[in-house]
Parts: C-alpha cells; sequence; structure tokens
C-alpha cells in the first residue's frame, strides 16, 4: 500500500436535497482522520477543502439534474486535484461532501487508471440518469456518469465519456434501485451484491467474489463509500437512509479484507451528514471503517 495519503475535502451538498452533507469532511476531520491515520504508519497530508458554491446563491435551473451547471464546476475542480495527487504519486482519499464527488474523483483517476476496478459500497445504485431519477439529485447519478451514462456536461468532465468499465465495477449493499436503475444494471451486466445476497452468502464470500473482480486485469482499485451502504443504526448521519443494511462488524470485515487484498489505489468516504448524526457516531465510523481498510489490526 501506499504509505503517503492525500486528504481532500469536499464539502458538496448541492447533488443532494438534505443539507448539512456539506459539513461530512469537517466532520470527518474531527473523528480525527489524521490522527488515526498516522498512529497506524501512514503520512498525511492534508490539502483542505475545495470551495463550494451554496445553494441559496443559485437557482435550480433543471428540475431533473439540480445544480447541474455549478455541480460539473466542482467536479471539475476535484478531478484536477486527484490528478495532480496522483501524479506526486501519492494516495488520494477524498471526503464528502455528497457522492455526485465521486463523478470528479474518478474523472481524475482515469488520467492514471485506464482499465480501473471500482468498488461501489452503497444502499443505492447512483446509476439514474436526468432521465430515470426520481428526485433529480445527482448524488443519484454519479455511477452511471463515470461509465459515460447521463447528460453531456457531466460526462465529458476531465476527459471523455466512460471513465470506467461496466465488468470492472461492483456494488455492494444494496437495497433501494430505482425501476431504472435496474434496468441499467441488467443491461451492463454490473455485478450487484444486495442485502439478499450478503444475508445468503455472507460477507467473507461477497468479498471474495468481489476482489477477485475487481482486481482481475485491473491497474488499480477505487473504493467509494457511501455511509448509507451500513445500517441506519449504526450510521444514522446521512441524508437517504435505508432500513436494513451491512452491520458495523460486517463492514469491518469487508474493509479487512480489502485491506489484506492489498490493492486499493485510492478512496472516497461520503455523504456523512452531521446534522442528522447523534454524536457524531457516523463520521466517527468513517474513520474506523478507514483504518481496517488502510490495515490497522489489534495485534
Ligand atoms: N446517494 N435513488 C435515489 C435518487 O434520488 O436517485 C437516491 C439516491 C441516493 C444517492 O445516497 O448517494
Ligand atoms: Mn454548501
Ligand atoms: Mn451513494
Ligand atoms: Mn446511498
Amino acid at each position: 500500500m501506499n504509505t503517503n495519503i492525500s486528504i481532500i475535502g469536499v464539502p458538496m451538498d448541492l447533488g443532494a436535497d438534505r443539507r448539512g452533507v456539506d459539513m461530512g469532511p469537517s466532520a470527518i476531520r474531527y473523528a480525527g482522520v489524521k490522527r488515526r491515520l498516522e498512529s497506524i504508519g501512514y503520512q498525511i497530508e492534508d490539502i483542505g477543502d475545495l470551495s463550494v458554491p451554496t445553494p441559496e446563491s443559485y437557482p435550480i435551473i433543471h428540475d431533473n439534474l439540480k445544480y447541474l451547471d455549478e455541480i460539473a464546476k466542482v467536479n471539475e475542480k476535484l478531478a484536477e486535484a486527484v490528478d495532480r495527487e496522483m501524479g506526486r504519486g501519492r494516495f488520494p482519499l477524498v471526503l464528502g461532501g455528497d457522492h455526485s464527488i465521486a463523478i470528479g474523483t474518478i474523472a481524475g483517476l482515469a488520467k492514471h487508471k485506464k482499465n480501473m476496478g471500482v468498488i461501489w459500497f452503497d444502499a443505492h445504485g447512483d446509476i439514474n440518469t436526468g432521465e430515470t431519477s426520481p428526485s433529480g439529485n445527482i448524488h443519484g447519478m454519479s455511477l452511471a456518469v463515470s461509465l459515460g451514462i447521463g447528460h453531456p456536461n457531466l460526462i465529458h468532465i476531465y476527459g471523455n465519456q466512460a471513465k470506467i468499465k461496466p465488468e470492472n465495477v461492483v456494488i455492494i449493499g444494496a437495497r433501494d434501485l430505482d425501476p431504472g436503475e435496474r434496468k441499467l444494471i441488467k443491461q451492463l451486466g454490473i455485478k450487484v451484491y444486495t442485502m439478499h445476497e450478503i444475508d445468503r452468502l455472507g460477507m467473507p464470500r461477497v468479498m471474495e467474489e468481489a476482489l477477485e473482480i475487481v482486481s482481475r486485469g485491473t491497474d488499480g482499485v477505487h473504493l467509494s463509500l457511501d455511509l448509507d451502504g451500513l445500517d441506519p443504526h449504526d450510521c444514522p448521519g446521512v441524508g437517504t437512509p435505508v432500513i436494513g443494511g451491512i452491520s458495523y462488524r460486517e463492514s469491518h470485515l469487508a474493509m479487512e479484507m480489502l485491506a489484506e487484498a492489498d490493492i486499493l489505489t485510492s478512496a472516497e468516504f461520503v455523504e456523512v451528514n452531521p446534522i442528522l448524526d447523534v454524536q457524531n457516531k457516523t463520521a466517527k465510523v468513517a474513520v474506523a471503517l478507514l483504518c481496517s481498510a488502510f490495515g490497522d489490526k489489534l495485534l
């Protein structure tokens, strides 16, 4: 594992309906991300937060793609930052912010990784388009955009069209997929481990299979972890909670297996919403999972 990590904060809340997720990077820092990673041997450089416009200052122009232009601009800047940190030989660790920031993270990574594996840990598929989305919120579209499907202003961010391939993507923890998302997932043949598979096969088997898929013939693996993938009991501070999620223990096991495989080249932790949280619990879980993903073990 690359021991030089660059933290990039993205206080983005334009892609989600519930305000407060813009405070996510701050809450994760407060939960001790830098100190904890340093204590297990990493060298951390926190490059600070990108600037994100306030929703009150901009009108919603497209109801089916809310804050399209503003989100595109921030993601362009994020892609640049990720590209730069990768170019410096560092591991980009992006803190959100709503999940629309995956568009910029992945676009930046794609400059360095032409055949990247992606683990999308989430209650949702985030594979809507402006046409299929029930909300018009772009955080529910970021996986589709990264696959080259969606509004031209989004898919052309920092390079042309598809940044990743469907056969290199696995979704883990899904339990709330919209009709259009189900259709697209089937059409593209994306491997999804819903809660049904996690219950049935158990997390060890799910992770063994998932790790095999994302590492087969790929040149790196990105972890896009939406805290709402976990059960709301463990992570109440998220904007779109769905009951019946991945447990705290199961998620730790998943991160530990990922660390053992030693394939991770970048990560983002998103959707932490301190306003909805209970004593910063969700940010603390984010930091704990992060440490597991970076190889922290008790013995
Ligand atoms: N997230 N599928 C719903 C939508 O509005 O498209 C929810 C999306 C949630 C997105 O949690 O990152
Ligand atoms: Mn804001
Ligand atoms: Mn998500
Ligand atoms: Mn989600």
